[in-house]
């Protein structure tokens, strides 16, 4: 019984909670506000934020900064290794210098400030050593025999020879030193271009990537924040995001300071004391200044907004998702032979709970709270018990309507049996005077259950019969009076118009609709168009022990907004159970 509903409302509950969950949005930063205001932190919140983004802009200058530092030394490790080269070459030359048979070198003092490699004691050049230097120059040199005369004629003074040979070395060391420099500017100019594109490289990637990593923390945004990802961010994507700004800012200075510190380690090494001393500061300062400051700064913003989100649930759900995600639970409701007035009630109270404010940790436990409690309040009427009104009035007269084969007279018999067992005397009412077979069908109830019944002839006044069955109990101090009426649609005026007269004239003490719950929305409808007519004072729902489905008691008992009183659960007399709310509730599984 009711099995069908049950099943499928769990499942649809499970659903539904499990898509609320995902569906639901950040909680809009005017709410936050709101929570932050109140809370007398928004205005710490705002203080913060700004820290950031100044904190965020000393990091870029600095980083800048850092670059061309960056940029300097790396420079000035290349002019030191492009000293060493030269200093090699030197030294090749000076090796080679000497393997020739030259004169002792004579080294100009100047070439002392910026040649470091070792020079060869400076020595005087003697009238014999210059002689021979002059014979050598003229053997290597046969041109000079030209001037041969003249050279013997004007032979040249040792000190002459002294001075000429100092010109010599003294412009090859020009030479060589004017050459040191063109490579040094040249290797400069190279190292400036490298640096500065690996700079722009390295911000390029960092671009890129924050580019990348944005659109990742704008979390179940509606379909408008797509075209305004900064206005419709939500307060913790807004953090979030900024937060991956951060990060990324750190592996920028990161990768700067791996870079910079490399060279550093080397130059240490192998430049001489006066280079090291230059770069020092960079190394020391200017590094270091970046990526230690921010760090604390970012730590401590994490800890600060982390503390509010931790006081804060997260997510809400706007009215459209709501509706969106309430269209399948409205469906298997709807299949359930729940109406769709029951629905919309439904829909109503958990749009009231659900909708713009923070989500429960168990959407599933604060759904079934709310579907519970709207369906409580659907199924809670003022009780009737019969034994208690028959106990009240003598005769109480209780008359049924419906449609054909709805149970009726089933029903008759069933009530027959109840009031018999609880001690009550009973009358029965063969009101069905339309169909031929009815009063025979009664009549065989009547007898099992050995009670009275009052009849007149098939096509006779409906209302009459009652009359008389009513005179009757009062009469035989009978307790209870059952009126037994044809089955008849609503559309039906003449059956409809019968009706009113019965009641009239015998003015029951309850009128019960009795409607089968398997047909559902039909019976519902029914129940409606009757108790427009004729106000019923409950209902009785028949062949419930084969309705799998189980919305109809809610339904009808909303649409009457009166109390079911039993449930027929099959063809047997004692197949009629007292209709329990709370039952009823455990049975749709709540
Ligand atoms: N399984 C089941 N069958 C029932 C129940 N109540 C009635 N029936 C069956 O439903 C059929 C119709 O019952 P009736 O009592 O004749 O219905 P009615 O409303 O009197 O029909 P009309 O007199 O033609 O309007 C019968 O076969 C009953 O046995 C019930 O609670 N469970
Ligand atoms: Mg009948």
């Amino acid at each position: 019984m009711f099995g069908k509903l049950k099943e499928k409302l769990k499942s649809a509950l499970n659903v539904f909670s499990t898509k609320t969950e995902e569906e639901a949005d950040d909680i809009p930063q005017e709410e936050v506000d709101k929570v932050l205001e109140d809370a007398g932190v928004a205005k710490e919140v705002e203080e913060k934020e700004e820290a950031v983004e100044e904190v965020k802009e000393e990091e870029k200058v600095e980083e800048r900064e850092s670059i061309s530092k960056d940029e300097e030394s790396t420079e000035k490790e290349e002019v030191v290794e492009k000293k060493e080269e030269v200093e090699e070459k030197d030294d090749l030359v000076q090796e080679e210098e000497k393997e020739e048979p030259q004169p002792e070198v004579i080294e100009d003092t100047e070439s002392k400030d910026s040649d470091s490699s070792p020079k060869p004691a400076e020595k005087e050049i003697d009238e014999e050593e210059a002689h021979k230097i002059i014979e050598d120059a003229n053997k290597s040199e046969p041109f000079i025999a030209d001037d041969e005369s003249e050279e013997k004629e004007d032979i040249p003074t040792s000190t002459q020879l002294v001075e000429e040979a100092k010109k010599h070395y003294a412009k090859e060391e020009e030479e060589r030193k004017a050459r040191k420099e063109e490579q040094k500017a040249h290797f400069a100019e190279n190292i400036v271009d490298e640096v500065v594109a690996e700079e722009t490289k390295v911000v390029e990637e960092a671009v890129v990537e924050e580019k990348k990593e944005e659109p990742d923390v704008i979390v179940s945004e509606d379909s408008e924040s797509s075209t305004e990802p900064e206005e419709k961010k939500g307060f913790f994507s807004k953090l979030f995001s900024r937060k991956k700004k951060e990060e990324v800012a750190e592996e920028k200075e990161d990768v700067i300071s791996e870079e910079k510190e490399k060279p550093i380690v080397e130059e240490e090494k192998s430049v001489e004391k006066e280079v090291v001393e230059e770069k020092e500061p960079v190394t020391e300062e200017k590094i270091k200044e970046p990526v230690t400051e921010p760090k604390e700064e970012v730590q401590e913003e994490k800890g600060f907004f982390s503390k509010i989100k931790q006081s804060l649930t997260t997510k809400t759900i706007n009215e459209d998702k709501f509706n969106d995600l309430f269209w399948e639970l409205e469906l298997v409701l709807l299949e359930n032979n729940v109406s769709v007035e029951v629905i919309e009630k439904i829909k109503e109270d958990l749009k009231e709970e659900l909708v713009g404010k923070p989500l429960p940790r168990d959407i599933l436990a604060k759904i079934n709270e709310v579907l519970k409690r709207t369906l409580t309040e659907i199924l809670t009427h003022d009780p009737i018990n019969l034994l208690e009104k028959a106990n009240d009035k003598k005769p109480l007269i209780i008359a049924v309507f419906g449609i054909n084969g709805a149970g009726k007279t089933t029903t008759i018999a069933k009530l027959t049996n109840y009031f018999k067992q609880h001690g009550k005397s009973v009358v029965l009412a063969a009101c069905d005077t339309f169909r031929a077979a009815a009063i025979q069908q009664l009549e065989e109830h009547a007898n099992k259950l050995d009670v009275k019944m009052i009849k007149h002839d098939y096509g006779s006044d409906a209302a009459a019969v009652a009359f008389d069955a009513v005179k009757h109990a009062e009469k035989e101090q009978l307790d209870v009076v059952l009126i037994d009426t044809a089955g008849r649609l609503h559309s039906n005026t003449n059956l409809m118009a019968e009706l009113e007269k019965l009641i009239r004239v015998t003015n029951p003490d309850l009128k019960l609709f009795v409607g089968e719950s398997i047909t559902g929305n039909d019976c519902v409808e029914q129940a409606r168009k009757f108790n427009e007519l004729v106000e019923m004072d409950g209902a009785i729902l028949t062949k419930a022990d084969v309705d799998e489905k189980g919305g109809a008691p809610l339904s009808i008992s909303y649409v009457i907004k009166k109390p079911i009183l039993f449930l027929g659960v099959g063809q047997n007399y004692e197949d009629l159970e007292v209709f329990d709310r709370d039952v009823m509730l455990t049975r749709l599984g709540f």
